[in-house]
């Protein structure tokens, strides 16, 4: 994913560690691994870093850029089938990848839940 720090991007949630995980790539099937991630929700994507010091880091380095999901027809839902954790989303990209974010603390994940899927819908509509 391009454009980190670029004028054209904003945050539209500042950054805080939530759990992760990538169930599958491309529609292919993934082993699952919880890990905790510094997640940053922009206008058109959702970046992810493995530590908070990452983030300004990364925007300082010219020709970096940060791991993330371009949110543009992405797919955003709560799932109760796809882990035995409680408060979990689930984010289905344009290109078939599959990711799981879950926080124990509901209103933590509630906030993302309602952030992320309103940014995608706004992306979708065009
Ligand atoms: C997985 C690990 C995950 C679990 C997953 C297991 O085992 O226990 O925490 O997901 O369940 O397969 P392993 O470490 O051996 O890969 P949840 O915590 O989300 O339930 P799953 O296969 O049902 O997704």
């Amino acid at each position: 994913i391009g454009g980190a720090g670029a004028a054209d991007t904003l945050v539209v949630l500042k950054g805080e560690y939530l759990n992760k995980a990538k169930i599958s790539d491309g529609g292919k099937k993934l082993r699952k691994n919880w890990t905790s991630t510094w997640v940053v929700l922009e206008t058109d994507k959702l970046l992810f870093y493995k530590e908070s010091k990452q983030e300004a880091l990364t925007n300082l380095k010219p020709g970096c850029s940060p791991d993330g999901v371009d949110l543009c027809g992405a797919v955003v839902e709560w799932t109760t089938e796809r882990s035995s954790r409680k408060n979990v989303v689930q984010i289905t990209t344009s290109s078939g990848s599959e990711f799981l974010l879950q926080a124990d603390n509901y209103p933590t994940i509630c906030k993302w839940h309602d952030a992320i899927k309103s940014t995608a819908d706004n992306l979708s509509k065009g």
